[in-house]
């Protein structure tokens, strides 16, 4: 594909260039501010001796897209299930009012509290009622009454912010802002990347502005590699928070390996190990003691639950092993 400008992106994945490059994070300002004001409310209560740990859960796809006013883009594979039902046993395990939880996820994307609702469209949903209102068909009843009484509660308590996404910019401006303002939590911070995030983008000043015609042929196009944010998160961004990345292959004879080398080349704390095909099934947490696997008891179990559970103990064992060397124990 034939750059814009004539500028080529850096042959070696580049943080400053990838930052520098991208187009303007729509609405900066009022997601900035909107996170802030939550992180402070964090700190406040921590320091009225109530210590809230804090999880940015990552949640489903990254799009690519492949001209500037997008008609086309490459996606990665993603439901956005596996952060949504995390996000909820989060609240679970860790007990409500001890944690918050910045919700980022590809808009379009499940979210929490509504994995109980049908799929069937809301047309299915709701009734006309007698007198011409609209009421919820006493079918599903229970279950929107459970799921907005859930959801009305974590937002209203502050302990839930949702930060949605759509390109691989996006996601990474905003997690790039989250991790900072998240800082300042130190330990407290935890981050469960679950997003499936692409290696490959083209650089916004390489990107032809209009539609790509089929006129002109076949398309040949070279796609850069995004540079490894893993690092960065844990080198500059928050440096004390516990940080859990997933790694997603199709390839099992490889998986554990790919793990392996996820978690040391970007010092990760635990890497979630799933295979495409069964990994509503079956994950293996990998960390620096060894691999423990977690599944899913059957078509209504959650392996989400164990896996959170397990996690949130280590992320204890991390904010106690902190405090420990911050004291110089
Ligand atoms: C995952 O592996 C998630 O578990 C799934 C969840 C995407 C499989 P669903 O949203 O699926 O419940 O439908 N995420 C992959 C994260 C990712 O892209 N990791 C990168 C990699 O594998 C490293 S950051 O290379």
């Amino acid at each position: 594909m034939d750059s814009k400008k004539g500028s080529k992106a850096p042959g070696s994945p580049d943080v400053e260039y990838f930052f520098n490059s991208a187009p303007p994070l729509k609405g900066r300002v009022q997601t900035s501010q909107k996170l802030k004001e939550f992180v402070e409310k964090i700190v406040r209560s921590s320091e009225s001796g109530r210590p809230i740990r804090v999880v940015c859960v990552t949640s489903g796809g990254t799009t690519v897209p492949l001209e500037q006013r997008c008609v086309r883009y490459i996606d990665n594979f993603s439901s956005g299930y596996r952060g949504a039902t995390s996000t909820e046993y989060s609240c679970f395990f860790y007990k409500n009012g001890c944690v918050s939880i910045i919700f980022s996820n590809f808009r379009g994307s499940c979210q929490p509290y509504c994995r109980y609702l049908p799929h069937d469209s809301f047309l299915e949903l709701f009734d006309i009622a007698e007198d011409s209102t609209i009421k919820v068909c006493e079918s599903h009843d229970t279950v929107v009454k459970r799921s907005i009484k859930d959801y009305r509660k974590a937002v209203e308590e502050g302990l839930l912010l949702k930060i949605p996404f759509t390109t691989i910019f996006e996601y990474l401006q905003i997690l790039q802002m989250v991790a900072t303002s998240m800082n300042c939590l130190k330990s407290l911070g935890m981050f469960y990347l679950a997003a499936a995030v692409s290696d490959f983008y083209v650089p916004w000043e390489n990107m032809v502005e209009h539609k790509i015609q089929s006129t002109e042929g076949p398309l040949d196009m070279r796609l850069t590699q995004v540079p490894k944010m893993l690092s960065v998160l844990r080198k500059d961004w928050a440096p004390s928070a516990f940080c859990i990345s997933f790694k997603l292959e199709t390839d099992p004879d490889i998986l554990l390996q790919k793990a392996d080398m996820a978690m040391q080349k970007y010092s990760m704390h635990i890497v979630v190990a799933n295979e495409l095909a069964n990994y509503k099934k079956e994950v293996t947490v990998v960390t620096s003691r060894g691999k423990t696997k977690v599944c899913s008891h059957g078509k209504d179990h959650d392996l989400e639950a164990e896996l959170v559970d397990l996690l949130v103990d280590r992320h204890f064992e991390h904010i106690k092993k902190c405090g420990s060397e911050a004291n110089g124990a």
